[in-house]
């Protein structure tokens, strides 16, 4: 038992449930010190699961194949009520899901140490921050969040003073008995990951990866935190946020939603293609907004590190994430090259003799799979990126004045489309949709839906997600533009018609000055867009350009079928304000 007492008694007991139910050997509470970081780093290299980097303060990771990306499946969104998970999450009835948990928790934690972590998502002292107490039995975990969240001491002391926390319990479910030597990459072949939204709890089970075991990110900024947001009237969402400045030094902040793994930590620190505009990052995953007294939208970013994609990560691609990840960095599931550096697909054209891959062996171009899992991971602090926006610790957030939803998608969708106003916006959020990609487990390639990037993480019903969107115009609101943009619609010989990265600044240019009225728009049924776009000095031919803003009446009609069938999935939640926007979509065109 933790001695002296703990003066918050919630803290204080929930240590207490957890440390009967687990039957861990030790607790550590956690102070996210250098010290302590190194003791979780020697803890690590002992068992065999991290290799000290030839590159500074930086440490290699294998997981186990098995444990690699989200586990949608087995993620559950346990209200009192089904209709309140809707259908878009699986759902679980609270009192049957804890005794489950009870029996997967029961000396869960047995032969290893407990691990509890004070953390805050967003800077401490802001109105849009929440404090979050995770405990696991991972030191993989701790050294995860000590760079994902604001860690430690100071966030203690804000509990131990009174401030409330989110709960957040996590095993990897492999109890040790003293005989027994420690896998490299402990985990569980059941997996849970649970969200309690009406008693704010978290639960995470079998899994060491990312968004399953990192309770912070997924389980608590977005499905809880989406939760509470509809009940205090704010935002939780899948968004990155930048700055953008013109070259007269004025700078308005986007907010951007796009799938996971479709470019967001890319697009967060894009290097600008054209002179003098420069984008800053605040973040690259997510946003929690809200409006002001002013009548403005302000946005946090609740996190405090980049849990980002390294597979197609470059010196081309982006050049400032390369920068930040030169020290201090964790990469897990990538290759490892003959002189204990990182490797993966897409770094260079060609890969580095003697390659180890992310499953160890010995690698060979060809037969063996990529040499990096295509969900490999850097994690790293925000604060050692080249362009770090220097508002991201600002307790009022950033002003949003432009909000962009995007997708992967190879057909139909423009490059860019400016919404006629705020409910024709919130329709083209709901419509989002993305072909998959490797970072949850599934189909990779196949089209889904994916509402405003939230389908794997909105903690209630989407139908009230979509009202909770279009209560948010009121009269005395500066409401943001909102657009839409695809970066990755193809030719007919399946090649990609715009290069992204850092053209992709051109759009956002004209995004800032639509928002100036200071550029014109051609109006199509589908919504604004550019009459011209600014492509000085990039040699795009005439063809590519009408392809790339072609509307596709057809196809889109055919799109609309197809969307209303799905929205039919959300019954009477879907609201009366999104049918009216889409029949006079169907009518404009
Ligand atoms: C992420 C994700 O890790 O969306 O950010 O999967
Ligand atoms: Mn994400």
């Amino acid at each position: 038992m933790i001695n002296p007492k703990l003066k918050n008694t919630k803290l204080q007991h929930l240590i207490e449930e957890i440390q009967t139910l687990c039957n861990p050997k030790d607790i550590h509470i956690c102070d996210g010190s250098d010290s302590e970081n190194q003791l979780m780093w020697e803890i690590l290299e002992q068992s065999g699961s991290s290799i000290k980097l030839n590159r500074e303060g930086s440490w290699y990771v294998r997981s186990d194949p098995d444990d690699v990306a989200r586990v949608e499946a087995s993620t559950y969104i346990c209200s009192e009520k089904e209709e309140d998970a809707g259908p878009t999450n699986n759902w679980f009835a609270p009192h049957l899901m804890k005794e489950k948990l009870i029996e997967l928790f029961t000396k869960a934690m047995q032969g290893r140490t407990m691990y509890v972590i004070p953390y805050s998502m967003g800077p401490v002292g802001s109105k849009l921050t929440r404090y979050g107490i995770e405990i696991t039995d991972s030191p993989y975990v701790v050294v995860n969040m000590r760079i994902m969240t604001r860690m430690g001491g100071e966030v203690l002391e804000a509990i131990e003073n009174g401030a409330d926390f989110i709960p957040g319990i996590h095993s990897v479910g492999q109890p040790l008995t003293s005989s027994e030597r420690d896998s490299p990459w402990p985990c569980n072949k059941t997996k849970y990951i649970v969200h309690f939204p009406e008693t704010r709890e978290i639960w995470s089970f079998g899994s060491g990866y990312g968004g399953n075991a990192l309770l912070g990110k997924k389980c608590f900024a977005l499905r809880i935190a989406s939760t509470m947001a509809r009940d205090e009237d704010w935002m939780a969402e899948h968004m990155l946020i930048l700055g953008l400045e013109n070259p007269e030094g004025e700078k308005k902040y986007f907010a951007a939603a796009f799938p996971s793994a479709c470019g967001k930590t890319n697009l967060a620190m894009t290097l600008p293609s054209i002179p003098g505009w420069k984008i800053t990052c605040v973040g690259d995953d997510i946003a929690w907004m809200q409006f002001g007294a002013d009548g403005k939208l302000y946005a946090i970013n609740p996190e405090n590190g980049y849990f980002g994609v390294a597979p197609g990560t470059s010196d081309l691609t982006n050049p400032n994430a390369i920068k930040t990840i030169e020290k201090n960095a964790i990469f897990t599931n990538v290759a490892l090259t003959e002189d204990k550096d990182v490797w993966w697909e897409g770094m260079t054209e060609k890969a580095p003799e003697n390659l180890t891959d992310w499953k160890g062996r010995l690698w060979k171009f060809g037969t063996m799979g990529p040499a990096s899992h295509p969900n490999a991971r850097f994690t790293v602090s925000m604060r050692q990126c080249p362009v770090f926006d220097p508002k991201a610790d600002d307790v009022q957030g950033v002003p949003i004045e432009g909000i962009i939803f995007g997708g992967r998608r190879s057909t139909l969708a423009p490059l860019v489309v400016e919404s006629f106003n705020w409910a024709h916006g919130v329709l083209q959020g709901a419509s989002q949709s993305s072909e998959m990609t490797a970072a949850a487990k599934g189909n990779i390639g196949a089209l889904r839906h994916d509402p405003f990037a939230m389908l794997p993480f909105c903690g209630y019903h989407m139908g009230d997600y979509f009202q909770h969107w279009l209560n948010q115009e009121k009269d005395n609101r500066k409401m943001p533009k909102i657009f839409t943009v695809n970066w990755f619609r193809k030719d007919a010989k399946g090649q990609f018609l715009w290069p992204g990265f850092g053209e992709n600044a051109r759009v956002l240019k004209w995004m800032f000055e639509r928002i100036d009225n200071k550029v014109e728009a051609t109006q199509t049924p589908i919504g604004l867009l550019p009459k011209k776009l600014d492509l000085t000095g990039l040699n795009l031919q005439k063809n590519v350009l009408d392809q790339l803003f072609k509307v596709d009446r057809e196809g889109y009609l055919k799109d609309i079928e197809e969307l209303e069938k799905y929205f039919t999935l959300y019954k009477d939640k879907f609201p009366e304000k999104l049918k009216t926007q889409l029949a006079q979509l169907k009518s404009r065109l």
